[in-house]
């Protein structure tokens, strides 16, 4: 029994999902808790001590958080620091723990003026708050959020992803997984639109299949800022090849930003089409039916050495400036473009090429969908 305990928790680890406190913290509700025993400290370095491991001088936000901090603390022999203190008139917590109801907190009679402007807690019976002086030297008690990032498979068409809390800060310590899973036809887009991440000390990655229990491959590891792209190298979007995406994002043991956001579609594959010979036509997909939405198709013409391809539109309906399609001098996007259409007027001008590939890439964007385009082409 034991070792099957050791055999689940490593593969719940493997699997992703996270313990919700680091190793020697203490959950209690949403937050994790840390009694510094012998380390003693000023209130102020006391909370870049709790910074340095991870979390801030513990807030009490009810009479229960109260009650547990002081329990932990309790074979204390001196007053134990929390991140209470005096600002601005107000008592308030460090680490932004809401402090409504803290006049329960207080021992009898306190605070007392001139007395000081940290809040310490008496463990002994009654457990309670009075005010110090923050110079004294004495233990603590931290706190941070638990690691709340469960896994969660997204089917719907489109949708959202973004780390846990966003735009709050995320946790320290997540392990997460997400799946973005389409039908057998579909892939996965994603584009994001949100990154405030402790790189590289947190990150997420993002792998085209099921990881790690299925079969992946690794598609990015976000070590840059995605919605910030300079390096032409690099990708603002990031599609997949089979129907699944898998996201992971995982945090080290200290700081925290407000994270990542981004959206995906699920859209319909369409393989490339390819041509040569001497002469052809192309069409959208499903022509002369309405072309699908969301859809994405490279066309390929590719003649002998030395030749040169002439082009020919013969009908052409596509949402105006919504959907498109784009004619390159050569086999790609870094090629020159001849031409981009969209609308509802058949191009008249012929599209020549200057060497012996042409390439077409239709788009469509999420709705309104028309008959497409029909072209010929030839050699000149
Ligand atoms: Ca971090
Ligand atoms: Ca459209």
């Amino acid at each position: 029994m034991f070792i099957l305990t050791i055999i689940f928790a490593l593969s719940l680890q493997a699997l992703g999902q996270q313990q919700p406190c680091p190793a020697g913290w203490s959950q209690f509700g949403k937050k994790c808790f840390w009694y510094s025993q012998s380390v003693q400290r000023t209130w102020t370095n006391a909370n870049r001590y709790c910074i340095d491991i991870g979390g801030a001088l513990a807030g009490t936000y009810d009479n229960n958080d109260l009650a547990f901090v002081g329990n932990l603390s309790a074979n204390s022999m001196y007053p134990v620091w929390t991140g209470l203190n005096l600002k601005n008139g107000y008592w308030e917590f460090i680490d932004g723990t809401y402090s409504f109801g803290l006049t329960s907190q207080w021992l009898s009679g306190e605070p007392l003026a001139n007395q000081g402007t940290c809040g310490a807690i008496r463990t002994t019976n009654p457990v309670g708050y009075f005010n110090m002086q923050c110079l004294n030297v004495q233990p603590f008690v931290c706190n941070q959020k638990i690691a709340t990032c469960d896994s969660a498979n997204q089917t719907q068409r489109y949708g959202v992803v973004q780390s846990p809390n966003f735009p709050d800060q995320y946790a320290n310590n997540e392990n997460c997984i997400q799946y973005i899973t389409g039908n057998q036809t579909n892939f996965v887009e994603l584009i994001f639109d949100a990154w405030n991440v402790e790189t590289p000390y947190d990150y997420v990655t993002l792998y085209d299949g099921n990881y790690p229990s299925g079969q992946w491959t690794l598609l990015a590891n976000l070590t840059y800022d995605p919605t910030n792209i300079t390096d032409t190298t690099l990708k603002p979007s990031f599609q997949t090849t089979s129907n699944v995406m898998t996201i992971r994002f995982v945090t080290d043991f200290s700081g925290t930003r407000s994270g990542w956001h981004a959206n995906y579609t699920l859209k319909p594959y369409l393989p490339y089409v390819s041509q040569s010979g001497s002469s052809g036509v192309l069409n959208s997909p499903n022509y002369p039916n309405d072309y699908p939405n969301d859809s994405e198709q490279w066309s390929y013409i590719n003649t002998l050495g030395g030749t040169r391809i002439v082009l020919q539109f013969l009908d052409f309906r596509m949402e105006k400036n919504r959907d498109w399609l784009y004619v390159y001098d050569g086999g790609d996007t870094s090629s020159p473009l001849l031409g981009n259409f969209t609308g509802f007027d058949i191009p008249s001008q012929q599209l020549l090429s200057t060497n012996n590939i042409m390439s077409l890439f239709f788009y469509t964007d999420y709705s309104i969908e028309a008959k497409g385009f029909s072209a010929t082409w030839k050699l000149m």
